[in-house]
């Protein structure tokens, strides 16, 4: 008897601090969560998960509450035993029809937009093709003709033809290949995605574009990116900018003003990135290269510092020893900066 009130009062504890604890876990870390969606359609998915959210929280707060309120309110007590109460149709039809109800609710809404998002591509949709292998990105363009060359296994070579791009095709004359993405903002963007050797994932976590690089076959997914990687750069700092203690939480971050030290040599540049101590040939630790280390020395307190924005892809598949390398950058700029980037481009075609 004893023991079971002590067990009731525990489990009734632990319950209730686990469920503290995961909402405190939750709003002291927005960092985990994904970052704000830059895309048409991330918008769209972010707005099902919330709605996802708002339903199925309360149902798990309430009915796993009562789990542990139910043990702590009625454990074994030796004078008294326990009502049997095999079923009640009416209480299990309800428990039963509003969930499926829901359910169903979430679920077709789940697909429709799962259909809009995976629908044909725009007609004017810019193209580009994402070919995966261990342990790189390999991205095209079709050039001024809009089409792309064949591509054939057998002429891939590692150093001067990843894609193996069948140069015989003339269509491949004007194809333009490079190791990171330039998109314009505002426009549709078709990737067509396949993989030379195993499974990849091409994630692109701020557009929320995820889709698997698989060998054998070709996958595609298009979005519209909204926001240029300059204009979200700003947007962050805006937000960021402060005067902030000289700790380990500066590192990546951006001074907004140049620091020296006492015998005026600059620490870091306005603008520069506040970089952890620098190795040195033999891979040793050159500790006068730290930044943080070297303005605490230098006296300085606090600094005038904001977070550092990059769109990012990387690899969602463990798909080998060099997975963590499997990132490339991706910027989003306007559409006159593309085409400008685009004119400066080398048809690989000329290279050989
Ligand atoms: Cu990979």
């Amino acid at each position: 008897m004893k023991n079971s009130r002590l067990n009731a009062t525990l489990f009734f504890v632990a319950g209730i601090a686990f469920l503290i604890l995961v909402f405190y876990a939750h709003f002291q870390n927005p960092q985990w969560y994904l970052p704000a969606a830059t895309s048409v359609h991330g918008l769209v998915t972010d707005h099902l998960f919330d709605i996802t959210m708002w339903i199925t929280l309360p149902v798990f707060v309430i009915t796993q509450g009562l789990l542990f309120l139910f043990v702590f309110l009625y454990p074994h007590r030796d004078d008294k035993k326990a009502d049997y109460y095999p079923n009640n149709h009416k209480l299990e039809l309800i428990w039963t029809i509003v969930p499926a109800i829901v359910l169903t609710w979430l679920i077709v809404q789940g697909l429709q937009t799962w259909a809009n998002i995976k629908s044909p591509a725009p007609a004017d949709a810019e193209v580009i093709e994402v070919t995966a292998e261990q342990f790189a990105w390999n991205f095209r363009w079709s050039g001024k003709d809009g089409k792309f060359g064949r591509n054939k296994p057998e002429l891939m070579k590692a150093s001067t033809n990843p894609i193996g791009i069948d140069f015989d095709d003339s269509l491949s004359h004007d194809d333009i290949t490079s190791k990171e993405i330039f998109i314009p903002v505002g426009k549709t963007v078709l990737f067509n995605i396949q993989a030379k050797d195993v499974i990849h994932s091409f994630y692109l976590p701020h557009f929320r574009v995820k889709m698997d690089a698989v060998p054998g076959m070709r996958t595609n997914f298009w979005m519209n990116p909204t926001m240029t990687s300059a204009d979200k750069k700003e947007d962050v700092k805006r937000t960021t900018k402060g005067l902030k203690e000289v700790d380990e939480r500066l590192y990546g971050q951006v001074s907004d003003e140049t620091y020296k030290d006492a015998n005026g040599n600059v620490i870091v540049e306005k603008g520069g990135i506040i970089k952890r101590a620098e190795r040195d040939q033999n891979g040793n630790l050159v500790k006068s290269t730290d930044v943080v280390l070297r303005l605490s020395k230098a006296g300085i307190k606090k600094i005038m510092a904001y977070h550092d924005f990059n769109y990012v892809l990387a690899c969602a598949e463990l798909c080998g020893l060099g997975h963590y390398k499997m990132r490339a950058a991706i910027t989003v700029v306007t559409q006159q900066e593309y085409d400008k980037w685009m004119s400066e481009q080398t048809p690989d075609f000329e290279y050989q």
